[in-house]
């Protein structure tokens, strides 16, 4: 096993654990990640943390592997990176990549297709693609300049710069930077307040802050209404509402 896997409580925790080679990507890593995040659909989990093991959070593609498999990089995008990161964006439940230490080429752009990056302080960011002469993939492209804008996007993927834990934090690119040893406690934390919220709730926003990163705002408007048709429709939304009004607890999540 190259993923470790561990659920409690609707929280399902996923640790990359290849750390002799800083977690980077092998088939058999993509494999058993895309067999977790199909668990992660259960009704059960609530929320997703990612992090990786050792003093990495994924250093992205094998690069020994790449030298010993007949897989063209093509290929391997369309077959196991690209199905992750879907899943991960469209899975209607929050997802935190805990960013325990570096994260590299697709090692980057898998934490930043997570919904909340929370990062030690020891992390940093290296987008290595352009030191090898390849171009950003696994939807770092399209993540990258939304977080952080075209421009400062252009000079950070072009030059490949190491982007240490504070500036990621200065460029919006991480959510929270705490001490090492408190990374994969402080991103639990958050999946379990998350997890608290309604998740029927927690779901539609995470689609529709999604798609309003795609669409004009007319359309937006309509799935906002669409969704909020739906979100009244269910019984948190009147539990909710009755609880506050009478002054109690609310029971339902
Ligand atoms: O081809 C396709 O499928 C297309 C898809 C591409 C997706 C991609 O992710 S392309 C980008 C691939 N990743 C890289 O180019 C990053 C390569 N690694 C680094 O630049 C550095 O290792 C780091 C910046 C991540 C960390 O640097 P540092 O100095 O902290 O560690 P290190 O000494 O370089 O590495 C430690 C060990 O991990 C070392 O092995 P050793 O000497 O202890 O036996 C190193 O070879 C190994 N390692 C690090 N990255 C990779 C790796 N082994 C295989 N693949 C790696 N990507």
């Amino acid at each position: 096993m190259v993923l470790e896997v561990a659920q409690s409580d609707g929280l399902l925790e996923l640790t990359l654990a290849r750390p002799d080679a800083l977690n980077s990507f092998t088939v058999e890593l993509h494999e058993e990640l895309a067999t977790a995040l199909k668990q992660a659909r259960r009704d059960e989990v609530r929320a997703l943390v990612i992090t990786g093991a050792g003093r990495a959070f994924s250093a992205g593609q094998d690069l020994e592997e790449t030298q010993t498999q007949e897989i063209t990089p093509g290929e391997r995008l369309r077959r196991f990176y690209n199905p992750n990161i879907r899943s991960i964006v469209e899975l209607p439940k929050p997802v935190i990549a805990a960013v325990n230490g570096v994260a590299a080429g697709a090692g980057v752009s898998l934490a930043l297709a997570c919904d909340l990056r929370i990062a030690s302080a020891k992390a940093s960011f290296v987008p290595a693609f352009a030191s090898i002469g390849l171009i950003p993939d696994s939807g770092m492209s399209w993540l990258a300049t939304r977080l952080v804008g075209y421009s400062r996007a252009f000079d950070w993927i072009t030059s490949s710069r190491k982007l240490s834990a504070a500036e990621a934090l200065e460029w919006g690119l991480v959510n929270e930077v705490v001490e090492p040893a408190a990374v994969l406690e402080r991103a639990r934390q958050r999946a379990e307040e998350l997890a608290g919220q309604p998740g029927n709730a927690v779901a539609m926003t995470k689609r529709l802050l999604r798609s309003a990163l795609e669409v004009s705002l007319g359309e937006q408007l309509e799935l906002e209404r669409q969704l909020q048709q739906a979100a009244s429709e269910h019984p948190v939304y009147a539990e909710r509402v009755a609880a506050f009004l009478a002054k109690q607890p609310a029971r339902t999540g």
